[in-house]
C-alpha cells in the first residue's frame, strides 16, 4: 500500500489528490512539520533535505511531489489522468507538471521561507516572488483561455498539480484570480475527489493535535 508522510497544508496534498482521484489505495502517514522534526536523523533518512512529502510504496521510498504523482499514475493510473506517450499533448502534459512545482510553486514556496526564517526585512523579495508567481498565473490562465482544461477538454494530473499550487496562490498573495485561471480552478476544486483530499488533510491534522 502507498504511504504518503505529509504535513497539512504541504504539497503532499497533490500526491492524495490524485489518489483519491484514481480511487487508488493509500494511506496518510502525519509528519509533524516543525523545524526541530525535520531536522532529526530518522526523517533526514527519509528526506535528505528535511522536507515533506515523503511516499513509499513496499521498500520504495522516493521524495519529490510531481514525481509521486507520475509514479502513482504510471504504475496504478490504469492510463487515466494522463495522455498517451505518442498521444499530440503528450509535451504539454510534461511541461504543465513540470511548470506547476518548478516555476509555480517556486516563488510560494519562497515566500513562505522567506517570511519563517528572515522576516518582514525581505520584503522586497517577497514581492518580487508574488509577481513571479503572479507571471506563472497569467500563463496558465492563456493556456486555458479556449479550454476547459490545461490539455484541452479532458483533465489531467497537471490540472490537479496546478490547482494545488494555485490553492497557495490564493492564499499568499490574492483570491483573485484572471478569468480564465478561476473557470480552471472551480471546475477541478469541484471534483468529489478534492473534498476528500480536504478532508484527508483535516484528519490528518486532527492526527498530530492527538
Ligand atoms: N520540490 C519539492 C519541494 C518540497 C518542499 O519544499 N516542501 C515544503 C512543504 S510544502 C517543505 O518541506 N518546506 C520546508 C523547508 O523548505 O524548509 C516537492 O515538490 O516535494
Amino acid at each position: 500500500m502507498l504511504k504518503i508522510y505529509h504535513s497539512p497544508g504541504t504539497r503532499g496534498f497533490r500526491v492524495i489528490w490524485a489518489c483519491e482521484e484514481l480511487g487508488v489505495p493509500y494511506e496518510v502517514e502525519p509528519v509533524d512539520f516543525s523545524a526541530e522534526n525535520r531536522a532529526r536523523p530518522e526523517w533526514r533518512a527519509m528526506n535528505p533535505v528535511g522536507k515533506v512529502p515523503v511516499m513509499t510504496d513496499g521498500d520504495m521510498k522516493m521524495f519529490e511531489s510531481c514525481a509521486m504523482m507520475q509514479y502513482v499514475l504510471d504504475r496504478y493510473g490504469d492510463g487515466k489522468l494522463q495522455p498517451a506517450k505518442d498521444d499530440p499533448t503528450y509535451a504539454h502534459y510534461l511541461q504543465w507538471c513540470w511548470f506547476a512545482e518548478a516555476t509555480f510553486a517556486r516563488p510560494l514556496g519562497e515566500i513562505v521561507n522567506h517570511r519563517r526564517e528572515f522576516k518582514p526585512e525581505l520584503d522586497d523579495v517577497v514581492a518580487e516572488m508574488k509577481s513571479r508567481a503572479t507571471a506563472a498565473v497569467h500563463a496558465i490562465d492563456a493556456a486555458v483561455a479556449d479550454r476547459s482544461y490545461l490539455l484541452g477538454d479532458t483533465m489531467s494530473a497537471a490540472d490537479l498539480s496546478i490547482c494545488y499550487a494555485m490553492r497557495g496562490y490564493r492564499r499568499m498573495v490574492t483570491e483573485d484570480l484572471p478569468g480564465h485561471v478561476q473557470g480552471l480552478f472551480d471546475r477541478v476544486t469541484a471534483l468529489p475527489s478534492y473534498e476528500r483530499t480536504v478532508a484527508a488533510e483535516a484528519a490528518t491534522a486532527e492526527r498530530l493535535k492527538a
